[in-house]
């Protein structure tokens, strides 16, 4: 059987020389801050009690925000996504604009939130995000959809052994769909070590966790715990490579177990967490030959996508056509799926090396 599979993901112009379209996948996207205004719009109408404006949960452009900002910011979104039919949405709709940007693979991640005033309980919030995801699936769309439940470090322990207890209980009756945890919100909020007995646990019912480390500085202490875990893949570790005190044995930790890095340029730059693009620390881990994995994070608050993340990395680190391909193609070791997952999408991508090389063809079949 044939199968007409659309190759043409991203038309990129390498430093105006030239141009290649390649394959993508997403392992670090939070829902609400994956929003796109588009959706946000559809969602204002049916609330306009809220008098929410496009720019207090956008930065465009050349803008920049404190970190504190862009959790003011998210705080926002939740106000307009307090049903289960919002969550629905938000997901459909965020799940069809990664396709339409050539995702193949998204890792999506979501904190379990209940809402008094609309009766939404955490269960029912992942029941809306997995319904969300079926129905993507149900249309054929061209992208293989995973989900993470989050743990809000705002919520403490009580709260995190609250969502691994859903997590695993989803992880037993939702297959491959639902895979491990992500430990998130504002990082300067509460302490790591009272988040380690319930990762602990996740890690032995077989999750695999996505931690936020050194998303900010001084924070080496709680490094050294979350490493000892240790997870399976960091957010951001931003302040890894400073050069602080301790942190040359964090990294060293870092590469010892080769945990791969979720990075965020624009999410990074805008929240002010890197000085700049070229100063991101993507240049350090990648010189090295440390797995990396290019995401957006939030991309609609930081008003971004998956192309042009890696637009702007070959740009800012003067990345050849191929390296990109590496880049992407090496990430697909990182993917919590099963390995069998992993050695499907490395066939599909090898299959289409050549064809998207060539800046003629834009489909295949296979
Ligand atoms: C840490 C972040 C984040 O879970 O409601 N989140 N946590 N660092 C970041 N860097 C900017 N960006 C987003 O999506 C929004 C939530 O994701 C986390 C925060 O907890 C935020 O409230 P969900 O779908």
């Amino acid at each position: 059987m044939f199968i007409k599979l659309k190759v043409l993901l991203s038309t990129v112009n390498f430093r105006g020389t030239s141009v290649m379209q390649f394959l993508i996948r997403e392992l670090h996207a939070h829902l609400n801050g994956s929003i796109s205004s588009v959706t946000m719009k559809k969602l204002m109408a049916q609330k306009p009690d809220l008098e929410i404006q496009n720019e207090m949960t956008v930065i465009d452009k050349g803008q920049k925000r404190t970190l504190e900002e862009c959790f003011q910011m998210f705080h926002m979104i939740h106000q307009i996504t307090t049903r289960p039919e919002d969550i629905f949405l938000v997901t459909k709709d965020v799940i069809k604009e990664f396709a339409a940007d050539g995702v193949k693979y998204l890792e999506l991640r979501s904190t379990p939130r209940e809402e008094k005033t609309t009766g939404m309980t955490k269960r029912k919030y992942v029941e809306a995000v997995l319904q969300g995801i079926s129905a993507c699936k149900e249309e054929g769309l061209d992208i293989d959809v995973r989900f993470l439940l989050s743990i809000d470090r705002r919520g403490g322990p009580v709260v995190a052994k609250d969502t691994v207890k859903l997590a695993e209980e989803f992880f037993l009756s939702h297959g491959e769909m639902v895979l491990g945890l992500d430990l998130s919100g504002d990082p300067t909020v509460g302490h790591g070590k009272d988040f380690l007995e319930s990762l602990s646990e996740a890690r032995q019912s077989g999750l695999k966790l996505a931690l936020h480390i050194s998303e900010v500085p001084n924070q080496e202490e709680e490094t050294r715990l979350l490493l000892g875990l240790p997870p399976d893949r960091i957010g951001h570790g931003s302040f890894l490579t400073s050069a602080a005190g301790d942190s040359c044995e964090l990294v060293q930790l870092v590469r010892q177990h080769r945990i791969p890095l979720e990075l965020c340029l624009t999410s990074n730059v805008k929240g002010q967490t890197t000085p700049s693009y070229k100063q991101h620390h993507f240049g350090y881990w990648y010189i090295i030959g440390h797995p990396v994995v290019l995401c957006t994070d939030d991309k609609g608050v930081f008003a971004t996508d998956l192309s042009e993340e890696y637009h702007l990395a070959a740009d800012t680190f003067n990345l050849t056509p191929e390296q990109v391909w590496n880049l992407s193609y090496e990430s697909i070791n990182s993917i919590f799926a099963s390995s069998s997952i992993k050695l499907n999408l490395q066939a599909k991508w090898k299959k289409l090396k050549p064809t998207i090389f060539s800046p003629t063809v834009s489909s295949v079949s296979c």
